[in-house]
């Protein structure tokens, strides 16, 4: 017998108008008792609700973005059993809204949120007013019961302000993080990453300072009086730390987790930029050792999914996407030592200066290649003595015209038509295929006051010098201004880097990913070349090009820059 019931959101601790961020089923799909089926999500809180029985849903009666509360009805179920109440039996099958599980509302709600969720012991020297001890405890967080601490969030001797988070518990289907109820200085932590804690267990030892104090011990330990307490406002959404995001590394056997603050920090990112995901992402990326903080979501206000998740690791396998954040047990991820902080104003007097946005953006796509293109830079000179006097002669002619032609315009050709002697040259990775593009647009890297940009010439094989020449300095013109658009740094499929106009011998461009060659050109300087009989004075131009070694063989560089020299040499063999 097939029974229609409407499968309901259980008591979930008074969790009131919490907002659908995932829903995990769809119409048609048959589910089993247990299996979750939405996320719920509030500020501080996530957790998964899971089925009262097993069925076949028949309609799905809530979406994303949609608020929920206790009652609100998830779908219908067609269930092949004969079924008690749907309301009773969720109660009965709910772990989230069973008494074992978390009550959301004492540290979801924004407007309980605050001081008054952590229960603290009374203030032993709270008459003095100025410095008093308070154990800050885990709250009432609906009887739940044994649950793990996933992140700690901060450190003996830090400061820390009334509503910080301070550390993150874990059920298997929900996450919450527990903040402190007032400011002060962590004098001991009396929790680590792994540990069982159930209401009332000690989180740390907090020594409060201020007039703020002997008002604060006076605060009530429930959440409900607490509520009404001036100091536990709610927090502003965008001055919270967001609670999500982690990065784990197995050490010694055991997992290690490591704090998404300290992460970020050394990321230098914003709080608020924290990776946002429900437990059970969160979870699977524990179990897949994937760093969230190098997920992108692709979910609602960029919530990583389980899809996500998915495909980074697919990347990462296939060694084109941001393999670092999967750690590797064997000492295959990249773990680092903390960047060194100094106080550099104990060596002599100094001024910070903020890193203009171009840097920022740029340094970061700078980092992520260096870090993670195999990079091999073959070295070579080209004979352009000649090439020297015909640009010499190209520029008396073109005085009038206005366009000055440079080296530059010249190796744009050149390359051009090496790119289409070694097509591997101009194409990307993509997974296990490599991706040869039929077009040719040339990027080349240009210095702004504000950094370092690299304009695209787009069709470069269907332009003449002068063309090239004219529009590459209007391209720098527009760099040096700040006026190039997004789509004019776009859809390159292989940069130069001229350093010719400054100096230097010879240098490592950073490929500018998804490419995978860059040519990095110094300055040209008169040298003594032996001709088999006697010493010449040729004009010769160091050509530096830097390869992805997991598409290019050295010898495919090797013969891509000689045969670049020998169009420079000779440019009559770019007609050929
Ligand atoms: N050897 C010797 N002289 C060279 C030369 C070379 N390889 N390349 C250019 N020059 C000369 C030019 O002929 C010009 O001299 P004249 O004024 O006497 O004619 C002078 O140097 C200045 O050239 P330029 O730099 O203005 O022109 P360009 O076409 O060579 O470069 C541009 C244009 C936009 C690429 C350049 O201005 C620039 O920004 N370069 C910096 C790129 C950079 O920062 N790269 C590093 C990135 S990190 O990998």
């Amino acid at each position: 017998m097939s029974n229609v019931v409407e499968v309901k959101v259980p008591d979930i601790g008074d969790f009131e108008n919490v907002e659908v961020i995932e829903v995990l089923i769809s119409e048609g799909d048959t589910i089993e008792a247990e299996q979750s089926l939405i996320t719920v999500e509030s500020d501080k809180a996530s957790m998964e609700i899971p089925a009262s029985a097993s069925g076949k849903v028949k309609s799905l009666k809530v979406k994303v973005g949609d608020k929920v509360h206790e009652g609100s009805v998830i779908l219908e179920l067609e269930s092949a059993q004969a079924q008690k109440p749907a309301d009773k039996k969720e109660a009965e099958n709910a772990p989230k809204a069973d008494p074992d599980e978390p009550k959301a509302d004492s540290a979801s709600d924004s407007n309980t949120a605050g001081s008054g969720q952590q229960e603290r012991e009374p203030a032993p020297q709270a008459s003095s007013g100025t410095s008093r001890s308070a154990t800050v405890v885990i709250p009432d967080i609906g009887d739940f019961d044994e649950v793990e601490v996933i992140e700690v969030l901060v450190n003996e001797g830090d400061s820390v302000e009334a509503e910080q988070s301070l550390i993150t518990v874990e059920s298997d289907k929900a996450s919450m993080e527990i903040p402190s109820s007032e400011s002060g200085t962590v004098k001991s932590l009396k929790v680590k990453v792994g540990d069982k804690v159930s209401k009332g267990t000690e989180i740390l030892e907090l020594a409060v300072t201020g007039s703020g104090g002997a008002k604060s011990s006076e605060a009530p330990a429930k959440a409900s009086e607490a509520s009404s307490n001036e100091e536990s406002k709610p927090v502003e959404q965008d001055e919270k730390p967001e609670p999500r995001g982690e990065a784990s590394a197995e050490e010694s056997g055991q997992t290690r987790r490591v704090s998404p603050t300290q992460a970020f920090e050394e990321d230098k990112r914003p709080l608020r930029d924290l990776p946002h995901a429900s437990p059970s992402v969160r979870k699977f990326a524990r179990e897949l050792g994937v760093n969230l903080a190098q997920v992108k979501g692709s979910g609602p206000k960029s919530r990583i999914l389980a899809d996500d998740v998915r495909q980074f690791v697919k990347q990462a396998v296939a060694g084109t996407g941001a393999g670092t954040g999967v750690a590797s047990g064997a000492g295959g991820g990249l773990q680092v030592l903390a960047w060194p902080k100094v106080d550099f104003a104990k060596f002599g007097p100094v001024e910070s200066k903020p890193l203009s946005r171009i840097k920022k953006l740029s340094g970061a796509n700078l980092h992520r290649n260096w870090v993670m293109i195999p990079h091999v830079t073959n070295n070579d000179e080209a004979d352009i003595t000649d090439l020297e006097s015909l640009r010499k002669e190209l520029n008396k002619e073109n005085e009038k015209s206005g366009v000055k032609v440079t080296m530059l315009a010249f190796l744009i050709k050149a390359c051009v038509a090496a790119l289409k002697k070694f097509p591997e040259f101009n194409a990307s990775l993509d997974g296990d295929n490599l991706v040869l593009k039929q077009y040719y647009h040339i990027g080349f890297a240009a210095d702004t006051p504000n950094g370092l940009v690299v304009p695209v010439i787009r069709d470069a094989d269907q332009k003449g010098i002068l063309d090239l020449a004219r529009e590459m300095s209007d391209l720098a013109a527009q760099a040096r201004d700040g006026k190039l658009s997004p789509a004019q740094m776009q859809g390159g499929t292989f940069s130069i880097s001229s350093l010719g106009g400054i100096g230097g011998t010879d240098f490592t461009p950073i490929i500018n990913a998804p490419e995978v060659a860059i040519l990095g050109v110094s300055r040209s300087s008169m040298q003594p070349v032996w001709d088999g009989s006697a010493f010449q004075p040729r004009l010769m131009l160091p050509l530096s090009l830097s390869y992805d070694h997991r598409v290019i063989d050295g010898a495919a560089a090797a013969r891509f820059n000689a045969y670049l020299g020998q169009l420079l040499s000779d440019f009559r063999r770019i007609a050929l």
